[in-house]
């Protein structure tokens, strides 16, 4: 399904972006959840061995920005720093490894803007005419009457839409339809998709085939915080085509021609479900009028929920990702990549409740890996002083999948983007390396002077705790460096790579570290008004 290998050539940085975020709220863990995602495909991509570039941001035109600023009596730019550092803020907490910050607002993104609409103004792309219809600043989306519901509110937000009548530009998306539609069923054709999950695709062929041409800029006195248009003073550029551009802006086109011959066109845009449209459909287009290349693919993600409601300010469930840390008293944030990254298959919707956060960490991380490492150093120490035995590790019964094998599975649940089959792997290789100690009973050996096998199953359990610390690096990095300590090394984890799985080993009389336990038990919950009805 994913191949990012195959859509560029191979010397090319393996290219990953994510939504840039709407700044009128802080952010929840809804857009953590994207962020993490791009961070773990990302550190997958360079312990592989690969250069990788991601890309992300904050989102800060448009209506909605404009009417919550309003509300809060600052002035649209003060207003946006001040939300935007949080989300900077929030990703520094979860370890998020990304190259470029892109805000809406910097100075450079403004001439890539100007820029791409003179292009498709130039191309005959973009005309004048009179708009009627509805807006809905939820959506930051024109929107049709029938897509409301009976009572005449967007579906997604329970509100009624403005009504717009005035005179603005659009774009010719109806020029760009065929070419759009071609382009997902060829790739739907030779497995390279363009849109995925595959099964979005056809959600997708279905929307192109009511399409119209899209209004893309508004007058200035409905909405001002905006890219004004060129050569247009009373008129603004939409938010979605401000927004979508970031991509070439966070590439560095027009300003880094280097870089933007490295980074472009991105292997994936790593968005939400519910933007599929903008860009599966506007996007795609877009890059046409101005004849860019196209992104290798749109991966869309499924939704976060909370207690099995959606996450909204309306319903006011909001929880961020640093006011779960500071209630469950994390010092790093691995339980919660973790725990999203594994909560659901990845595109599917998942589910988050304080208990399944609690009881999977515990278990997973705490417990079975924890306890693992933990009963091992104790062992190395007491019975070996404290040294990496002869690398000789224990046979494996001949009815076993070889590591080989499951090695290969594991890397193709990453390739495809599925965490949670990764994760599992992983840990049931780990469960293996637990289940050798119950069943080798070490301290017997130690008692019967089986001194020779006790050093294999010694060294057997601690060189799988260096294979399960490199695999498991790209989900919880601080984690995984934490057992690498452990283990005695004082190179850091991020200076191996993916090969070293199979082509080194534990060095043999590497003194080990032992200290208290990677990762404390959970204990504390989710108090006050998110607590589970
Ligand atoms: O749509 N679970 O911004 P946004 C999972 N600015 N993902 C979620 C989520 C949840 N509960 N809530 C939101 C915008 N998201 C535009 C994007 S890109 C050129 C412009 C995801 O702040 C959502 O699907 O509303 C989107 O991918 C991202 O967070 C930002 O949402
Ligand atoms: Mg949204």
């Amino acid at each position: 399904m994913i191949a990012p290998e195959s859509n560029t050539p191979t010397n090319k940085t393996f290219t990953i972006t994510t939504a840039i975020d709407y700044v009128n709220a802080a952010p929840h863990i809804g857009h953590a959840y994207e962020k993490i995602a791009t961070d773990v495909i990302t550190r997958y991509q360079r312990l592989r061995g690969r250069e990788a570039y991601f890309l992300t941001g904050t989102d800060e035109h448009g209506t909605k920005v404009q009417k919550t600023a309003a509300e809060h009596g600052i002035p649209p730019k003060a207003y946006t720093d001040q939300i935007s550092a949080e989300f900077k803020k929030a990703w520094e907490f979860l370890n998020l490894d990304y190259d470029r910050f892109i805000r809406t607002t910097d100075a450079e993104h403004y001439t890539v803007v100007e820029a791409l609409w003179r292009k498709m103004v130039a191309k005959g792309d973009i005309y004048k005419a009179r708009y009627t219809g509805l807006y809905c600043s939820g959506c930051e989306n024109f929107v049709l009457a029938r897509d409301l519901t009976e009572d005449g509110l967007c579906p997604h937000h329970q509100r009624k839409p403005d009504p717009v009548e005035e005179e603005n530009y659009f774009f010719k998306l109806t020029r760009y339809k065929e070419a759009v539609i071609q382009l997902i069923q060829s790739r739907l054709e030779s497995g390279n998709d363009f849109i995925l999950p595959r099964y979005r695709a056809q959600e997708v062929l279905h929307l192109l085939e009511e399409v119209e041409d899209i209004s893309v800029s508004r007058a200035r006195d409905s909405v001002s915080w905006g890219i004004p248009v060129p050569d247009d003073s009373e008129q603004v550029i939409y938010v979605w085509i401000d927004a979508l551009s970031n991509y070439l802006t966070g590439c560095g086109y027009l300003q880094d021609d280097k870089l933007f011959a490295r980074c472009w066109p991105a292997d994936v845009h790593m968005i939400g479900k519910d933007i599929l449209r903008f860009h599966a459909i506007y996007w795609p287009a877009m890059l046409m009028s101005v004849e860019l290349p196209l992104p290798g693919c749109v991966f869309a993600h499924g939704f976060i929920n909370l207690n099995d409601a959606k996450i909204s300010k309306s319903i006011g469930n909001v929880v961020s990702p640093l006011s779960l840390a500071e209630r469950f008293e994390l010092s790093s944030p691995d339980p919660i990549r973790y725990y999203l990254m594994t909560v659901t298959h990845f595109g599917q919707d998942g589910n988050f409740t304080e208990d399944d956060f609690k009881t999977r960490i515990n278990a997973d991380l705490a417990n079975n890996l924890g306890n693992l490492l933990n009963r091992t150093l104790n062992m190395t120490m007491k019975y070996l002083d404290g040294k990496v035995p002869v690398p000789r590790r224990v046979q494996r019964p001949t009815d076993f999948p070889s590591f080989e094998t499951v090695l290969g599975e594991i890397e193709s649940a990453y390739d495809h983007f599925a965490f949670t089959t990764a994760a599992e792997k992983i840990l049931h290789w780990a469960d293996g390396a637990n289940k050798l100690i119950n069943d080798s009973e070490p301290w017997n050996l130690h008692k019967n002077g089986e001194h020779e096998q006790l050093q294999r199953v010694l060294y057997t359990v601690l060189d799988t705790l260096r294979q399960v610390a490199i695999m498991l690096s790209p989900l919880t990095p601080s984690l995984c460096q934490a057992i690498w300590e452990q283990l005695g090394y004082r190179q850091p984890l991020c200076e191996f790579t993916w090969d070293d799985i199979l082509k080194t080993t534990l060095p043999e009389g590497q003194t080990v570290d032992l200290q208290g336990p990677i990762l404390p038990r959970l204990e504390s919950e989710l108090v006050g008004s998110n607590k589970k009805k």
